[in-house]
């Protein structure tokens, strides 16, 4: 066998991922209530194939076998979300104990196959009656947000150690009210920045709400931190992915890390820019035990004058050898390397977990449904790497996540791309681990990989 040449610390967390919508299904089962992804994924033509999360891979039923399945792989973690409307199906006030009863079920059979549990109280599946109350943009969402939070603490945080308030809160603003190619399907750009802020001030007092219950774990934020790179020397090319890389680094990592907003963005962007009260910055100040980052691709940014609220257009970027993913998204694998770096060099060189890292693979069944997914190991080796060399650079990295551990609903593009280190039969969800799960296994128990 190969030297283990990239070999990573003893107490290292290896994991793996996946969230509430995209793989419980179940979703109007035991008292859980609707979300806005229940009803956007219902409406025509936004999901490709008509597909939806009503049934996903069926986890909800299959949890324990899907947990077996993670212990054999040998997973330190696993990281799953909670799915809010199925806990407090108005959103607020009434609980929904059979909804509180599977997650409690989900840690103790996690804790029982020896797998620490992770969760993340927010996957973008917000309770519709919120959303009805105004979603995000109002400013309610933040008390909404921490009576949530609070019960799913009192009921969990006494076994779950690792947690997280929202993952991708950029993704929730900007596609959900921006964009609107996500729920609730809003496109609006003010919308989306007032959402964004109220997304930030929902995750400080949810970060308040556990420090003050004098937990013993730790509690962070998720941010989607995609590599940028400049299109060109052109100074309109170059500020064009200033832009773009405030909007999805800057807007959240500098009040929280930082203790400042990007003042000279939110100026540049007029009348979109939230309403922003006073002490609201003193109240994201430091609110964080740990930066999670999900990191996938690289784009080259340009200039273009037609290019949304942020004049900008982005291309994928693979390294030298490299292609695109399933989802036409560049792999450079430096990438990671170079965005764990930057939160070291300018953002107080926080405790990082690498929350989310994976890509849609090609996965061509043979007969007996086995996926021999060895582009999607190249894949995985190449960023682990990258990531060795980032924590051999001195940053502090605790833990690597892969998304995903099944194939799952990957929202817009429905079940038409597979990250799964686990295939799941489209027919009869039959779980059927891919070459990549054995290979994870191995990097797990060697604690490292091979160049
Ligand atoms: C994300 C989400 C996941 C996606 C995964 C693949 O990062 O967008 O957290 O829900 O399914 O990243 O796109």
């Amino acid at each position: 066998m190969k030297k283990i040449i990239y070999t990573f610390p003893d107490n290292f967390t290896w994991g793996a991922i996946a969230s509430a919508y995209q793989i419980e299904g179940a979703w109007n089962e035991d008292g859980k209530g609707k979300s806005i992804w229940d009803i956007f994924s219902r409406l025509p033509d936004r999901i490709l194939n008509g597909d939806t999360g009503e049934i996903a891979t069926d986890h909800y039923h299959r949890m324990p076998d899907d947990v077996q399945l993670m212990k054999e792989i040998g997973l330190n973690s696993y990281s799953f979300t909670l799915s809010w409307p199925r806990i407090l199906p108005e959103g607020t006030g009434k609980i929904n104990p059979k909804g509180l009863d599977f997650y409690d079920r989900l840690v103790d059979e996690l804790l029982n196959a020896g797998i620490q549990p992770k969760a993340t109280l927010y996957h973008w599946d917000l309770p519709l009656s919120l959303q009805e109350r105004g979603g995000w943009p109002s400013r309610d969402s933040i008390d909404w947000f921490g009576e949530y939070a609070a019960v799913a603490f009192d009921k969990l945080a006494d076994r779950v150690n690792l947690w997280a308030t929202h993952n991708e809160p950029w993704v929730a603003a900007f596609l959900g009210y921006g964009t609107g190619v996500h729920a609730p399907g809003i496109n609006d750009a003010t919308q989306a920045f007032q959402a964004a802020h109220h997304l930030l001030l929902a995750h400080a007092k949810a970060v308040d709400i556990y420090h003050s219950g004098n937990y013993r774990g730790e509690i962070g934020i998720i941010l989607n931190l995609n590599h940028l790179i400049s299109g060109s020397d052109r100074e309109e090319d170059i500020k064009a992915t200033q832009r773009v890389y405030d909007e999805t680094h800057s807007l959240f990592l500098d009040p929280i890390f930082l203790g400042k907003y990007p003042e000279k963005f939110l100026n540049w962007l007029g009348p979109n820019q939230p309403k922003i009260e006073a002490g609201d910055l003193d109240l994201l100040t430091g609110k964080a035990d740990y930066l999670g980052i999900n990191h996938y691709n690289s784009d080259k940014v340009f200039y273009d004058h037609f290019g949304g609220w942020l004049k900008a257009r982005l291309e994928p970027y693979s390294a030298p050898g490299w292609g695109v993913t399933q989802m036409g998204w560049g792999i450079n694998p430096a990438g990671l390397k170079k965005e764990v770096l930057n939160i070291v060099d300018n953002y107080g060189h926080p405790k990082i977990y690498l929350t989310e890292n994976g890509c849609a693979a090609v996965d061509q069944p043979d007969k007996n449904g086995f996926v021999n997914d060895l582009d999607r190991i190249r894949f995985l080796k190449a960023h682990i790497i990258a990531l060795h060399e980032a924590i051999h650079e001195g940053a502090n990295v605790q833990g690597y996540y892969v998304w995903s551990i099944l194939d799952n609903f990957e929202w817009e593009r429905g079940y038409s791309k597979k990250f799964g280190l686990i295939r799941v039969d489209p027919k009869t969800l039959d779980r059927i681990p891919k070459q990549s799960a054995a290979w994870y296994s191995d990097v797990i128990r060697n604690k490292g990989v091979t160049p």
